[in-house]
């Protein structure tokens, strides 16, 4: 008998476990961080529960519909929303919320108030929701700068000051994973235990892959270095060979396939969308931050995109992210193009 294995397999490293190590490294450190994130894998749970019964339960479809007991039915991203919105509130932990799902920032009331904003997409790829794709919650967390009254300057910050970043997909399982800024992990929910468990522990994305990940049938609207790219993928002048193209449509599918295998994933602008579709706050902030915890790079056309400032909670930005060699490349030909 392997008794070292074994000792492996019945010593757990749940999440909440391994946040609690994390925090035993910062001795100021009062627990708030963990509080938050429970609140969080809570959500992700309770989503990850929804998406497996959607069929079952009738939560597929338009918000508005009712159900045969005449109740309002609630489309599966607006659920989302409310349970993460709650969570997050009753944590006390929180003091502004950003939404995909809101137009506005949520600021919570003061007696219910923490340190802490966070910002989300309850539920992203929502395009893929009827199909059972794989869909996911990708959430950014910043600390409000000092004992002030918080406002939208607390989460207009660029994505290097995020304490920690994260995403949960809700696939053949679902999966956490999750940087505090000291590396990536990833956590697999064992349904029996209803635990995130460690399973990808210290994550690292290959240096160059050999997959790109692109919407192709946006290509007649690409700009020059974008279209340069993907020909490059394509057609390889150097002797190398073509990539496989992958694309989900579903973002937190194709970051994890990117994270896992290597590779490049790219929503560049285009004539029609000069700012790409992603927003930075809640999708390119926190995927950039998990790549470049995870040893790859993420680039905006113009610059590292966590430098970039945003100036609105729901701006969008170009995004090419992946392997560290991978997006070394669609930079240099950014760069050999002279700017406007
Ligand atoms: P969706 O529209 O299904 O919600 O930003 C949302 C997103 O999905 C991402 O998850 C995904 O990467 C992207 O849009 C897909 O956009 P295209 O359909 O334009 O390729």
């Amino acid at each position: 008998m392997d008794h070292a294995a074994d000792a492996h397999r019945t010593d757990l490293m749940t999440i909440t476990r391994y946040v609690l190590n994390e925090q035993s490294r910062h001795p100021e450190s009062r627990g708030d961080f963990t509080i938050l994130l429970n609140h969080i894998v809570l959500g992700c749970k309770f989503v990850c529960s929804a998406v497996n019964k959607a069929g079952l339960a009738k939560l597929i479809g338009l918000a508005g519909e009712t159900n045969v007991q005449g109740e309002e039915q609630k489309k599966l991203d607006v659920l989302s929303n409310e349970v993460f919105i709650k969570a997050l509130i009753s944590s006390g932990r929180t003091c502004i919320l950003v939404s995909e799902e809101d137009e506005e920032a949520t600021f919570v009331e003061p007696s219910k108030r923490g340190r802490y904003c966070v910002v989300f997409d309850p539920l992203d790829g929502s395009s893929n929701i009827d199909c059972g794709v794989s869909i996911g919650t990708i959430f950014g967390i910043y600390a409000i700068k000092d004992d002030h009254e918080p406002s939208l300057d607390d989460v207009l910050q660029p994505g290097k000051n995020m304490l920690a970043a994260g995403y949960c997909m809700y696939g053949s399982s679902c999966t956490f994973v999750l940087s505090t800024g000291n590396g990536v992990n990833g956590f697999t929910l064992d349904p029996s235990l209803g635990e995130f468990i460690l399973t990808h522990a210290d994550m690292k994305i290959p240096k160059k892959g050999n997959i790109y990940s692109v919407n192709e049938g946006n290509a007649k609207n690409w700009d020059g270095p974008t279209a340069r790219y993907v020909e490059k993928c394509k057609f390889p002048t150097d002797g190398s060979s073509s990539k496989s193209l992958r694309y989900i449509g579903s973002m937190v599918a194709d970051v994890h396939r990117t994270l896992l295998y290597g590779g490049i994933f790219l929503y560049p602008a285009d004539k029609k969308s000069p700012n790409g579709k992603l927003r930075v706050l809640y999708e390119v902030f926190p995927m950039s931050f998990l790549m470049e915890q995870a040893g790859g790079q993420a680039f905006t056309g113009k610059q590292r995109a966590l430098d970039l400032v945003p100036k609105k909670i729901h701006e969008r930005s170009p995004i090419f992210l992946g392997s560290y060699d991978d997006v070394e490349e669609i930079k240099a030909l950014y760069a050999a193009v002279p700017s406007t």
